[in-house]
């Protein structure tokens, strides 16, 4: 019953922290595009392979926004699924197998069902077969509106390689769809390219692979600079549409390419030794916010995928009462850098905690080991209630909660 929400809201309740006022409801009624991009890591930002950038668009648009550069992914077996999960309901994903598979039929209040009711419109575009990831039944009970898959597309064998439609014109197809959306509209949109074994046709290659041990990766670099051209081609078209200046755009990364069966080869890459600090700081993944009324800035907030539906909705404005969200605003002030992953692993401001190891998270030393221990219990408490409410599938109690308090 309702009492089984009760150590999640109190835990919940004393973590909590003010969204920062001054993003409160600066895309007020704006659309919203959250363009998911596979497999994108943050040590290819900003960096190099043969004296080439290796995300070149990327580079220049990453100015024109609030750019993170602690932000991590926090998935596991779910993947892709996993960030979405984690998007949607600021809930963590689960431990084994994928909750979009094994939680579906769970009461949830996701984001589009909350914005939903304010008048939005919400959507996926993804150009893969929908039953993938089950997304066709999971996007029905976070409340989405429609989904437009593979069938939607003009898919051809011309236009597709490897996991299916090439990203430069799914990106077209979608500019296309989206300009016939009623307004305003929640959508999010999924690259599929620069996915492993990350294989591309000779006419689309913009850089020669890497030279590392790991063909994965020396192929790897090749996919991601084929994704940035086509971000590009998608950005500048989205530029001169009549939708740019109503529309918050938030890119962020899905999760890694590079697995730690790899380490060696991003070593050679990277020119140092891949240790579990370095495994760790390489989840990071980029998260870019662009629109009007948001500053160019680089933040250094340490912060994950938890955290993007509060910022989202504080961005927005709407008063987003469901109480059951782990993550917090990344603009708050108030808000204590912690980021935790699915292992139980953590980052905080001072130290990253990781297979119970710990160093001190700027300098990478390692450090006593006691100096994480509460990070870890934080972890370790955090994951056990978020499971308890997907597993007891408790948020079908919250209206219960709710009444109880209006009770009191
Ligand atoms: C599949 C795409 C990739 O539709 O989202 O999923 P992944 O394997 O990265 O989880």
């Amino acid at each position: 019953d309702s009492n089984e929400l009760v150590p999640a809201l109190n835990y919940l309740n004393e973590k909590k922290v003010k969204p920062n006022p001054d993003m409160t409801g600066v895309a007020e009624g704006k659309n919203v595009i959250i363009l998911s991009l596979e497999s994108t890591q943050t040590f290819v930002v900003d960096n190099e392979l043969h004296g080439q950038e290796l995300t070149p668009y990327f580079n220049d648009l990453k100015e024109e926004g609030a750019y993170f550069t602690n932000f991590y992914h926090q998935v596991k077996q779910g993947r892709t699924s996993d960030s979405e999960f984690m998007l949607d309901n600021s809930l963590y994903g689960l431990n084994r197998g994928a909750a979009f598979f094994t939680h579906s039929g769970n009461e949830y209040e996701a984001t589009p069902e909350v914005i939903g009711e304010k008048g939005y419109t919400t959507t996926n575009m993804h150009a893969n077969d929908k039953t993938f990831w089950n997304r066709n039944v999971m996007y029905d009970s976070l409340g989405y509106d429609e989904y437009y898959s593979k069938e939607d597309y003009e898919v051809t064998e011309e236009k597709s390689y490897g996991w299916g439609y090439l990203d430069e014109y799914f990106f077209s197809d979608s500019l296309d769809k989206m300009e016939e959306l009623e307004q305003p509209f929640y959508n999010k949109m999924i690259t599929l390219t620069n996915h492993y074994p990350f294989t591309l046709p000779e006419d689309k290659k913009l850089i020669e692979e890497g030279e590392t041990s790991s063909g994965t990766l020396n192929r790897f670099f090749q996919t991601i600079r084929y994704q940035d051209e086509a971000l590009k081609q998608f950005v500048e078209e989205f530029k001169k549409s009549d939708l740019y200046d109503d529309t918050l755009l938030i890119i962020y990364g899905d999760h890694f390419g590079i697995s730690e069966n790899h380490q060696k080869a991003m070593g050679e890459y990277l020119g140092k030794d891949i240790n579990s600090y370095e495994q760790f700081q390489l989840q990071r993944v980029p998260l870019l916010i662009l629109g009007e009324g948001i500053e160019p800035s680089k933040y250094d907030t340490v912060g994950g995928q938890i955290d993007l539906r509060p910022t989202i909705m504080n961005l927005l404005g709407v008063e987003d009462e469901n109480p059951v969200q782990f993550g917090h605003d990344l603009f708050s002030e108030e808000r204590k850098d912690m980021i935790i992953t699915r292992d139980g692993d953590f980052a905080s401001e001072e130290y990253v905690g990781v297979k119970e190891s710990c160093f001190d998270r700027g300098t990478g030393e390692e450090v006593e080991g006691h100096a994480c221990s509460e990070g870890f219990e934080q972890a370790e408490e955090e994951l056990a209630l978020s499971d308890s409410i997907v597993y007891g599938d408790l948020l079908r109690y919250l209206n219960e909660t709710e009444m109880l308090e209006e009770d009191k």
